[in-house]
């Protein structure tokens, strides 16, 4: 643990809110001066940390920056997810930074977020609008023990956590549409991008990309993009704090993960089933070349969606769009 991370973990502590430098230096093996220092650097990244010669230190607000220690801080000890935290102020994709971290053995539970992405990317190479500072661009390393028919198990497990992370922190409630979208009053707010590396019988790694439109406004969006993408700070009428929201969304995950790593998929299933816009609807799912229309009748335990198709058969379809039909 860094020393910026034990630093915040103990003003976070704090019984009286205030831990004086004497007792920092002691509990952290370090010179005063050391300590000083280091607030020093935290509040030049914007803490407000106020240094009282009776009190001592006492943290009184945090920026709305990602930061890897506060991150790690805030968030505590989880199982797999997040106790590796990496922020990049800029890169193309952080699932690209994922993929080569996987590629030099990396362990999972890596968490990579952006404050920007320059080729930020959906599925089928689409653009994904990342600007600075706005959203939580994320990826995370997963090694899961899963045959690659099962991976979409994550997706869906993905977009639970994601909803419950939203809801807790903004009170909105969002709704899922299969396979990768989380909408708030239709409008897409978040999207999950899942990439996999696989032999045959088995997954060698997958990487699970998050996009959350946090704090965009209207203008972050492209014209083309306004009437169908909508912000939580757009939804809710005031901006909501990115830090607190990353945690929120890794700790569900890391929740969910290792609800399917204990074999408990029928549980997220239930639960996606209960907020999900797709299931019991009459609607055309886009595959490729191909077009299918029916009714959404379930969720598979594979996680793939259950098609009854207007010729009566029931298909198992494993990617594609889906639009409602009304
Ligand atoms: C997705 O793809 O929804 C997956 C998005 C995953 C983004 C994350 S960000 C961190 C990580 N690194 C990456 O490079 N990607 C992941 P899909 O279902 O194919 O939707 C893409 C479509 O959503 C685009 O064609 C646009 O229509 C729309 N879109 C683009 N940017 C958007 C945004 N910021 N908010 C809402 N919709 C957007």
């Amino acid at each position: 643990m860094s020393l910026d991370v034990q630093i915040l973990n103990a003003l976070r502590g704090a019984r009286d809110g205030a831990v004086s430098g004497a007792d920092l230096s002691q509990k952290l093996h370090v010179s005063r001066a050391a300590v000083w220092a280091r607030i020093e650097d935290l509040r030049s990244l914007g803490y407000d940390i106020e240094a009282s010669p009776h009190r001592g230190y006492r943290l009184l607000g945090t920026p709305d920056v990602l930061h890897a220690d506060d991150l790690l801080s805030r968030l505590g000890k989880t199982k797999v997810i997040g106790r590796d935290i990496r922020v990049f102020e800029e890169t193309t994709s952080t699932n690209d930074v994922i993929e080569k971290l996987a590629r030099d053995g990396v362990k999972e539970g890596v968490v990579v977020f952006a404050e920007s992405q320059t080729r930020g990317r959906g599925r089928l190479g689409r653009k994904w609008t990342s600007p600075a500072k706005r959203g939580l661009w994320l990826s995370i390393l997963l090694r899961p023990d899963l045959r690659p028919q099962d991976a979409t198990r994550l997706t869906v497990a993905s977009a639970t956590a994601l909803r419950r992370a939203i809801e807790s922190q903004t009170g909105l409630k969002p709704d899922i549409k299969w396979p990768n979208d989380i909408l708030i009053y239709g409008k897409k707010v978040a999207g999950i991008l899942t990439e996999m590396s696989a032999e045959l019988d088995h997954v060698k790694y997958v990487i699970l990309g998050i996009g959350v439109d946090v704090n965009l406004s209207q203008g972050d969006f492209p014209p083309e993009l306004r009437k169908v993408a909508t912000s939580l700070k757009a939804e809710l009428g005031k901006p909501v704090s990115r830090p607190e929201l990353a945690v929120a969304v890794l700790r569900e995950l890391d929740h969910d993960y290792a609800r399917i790593a204990s074999g408990q998929f029928a549980t997220v299933a239930d639960e996606w089933e209960e907020h999900g816009t797709t299931i019991g609807q009459e609607v055309t799912i886009r595959t490729g070349d191909r077009r299918i229309r029916g009714r959404a009748e379930s969720l598979g335990e594979d996680g793939a969606l259950l098609l009854r198709t207007e010729h009566g058969h029931l298909e198992r379809i494993i990617g594609g769009d889906v639009t409602l039909e009304k």
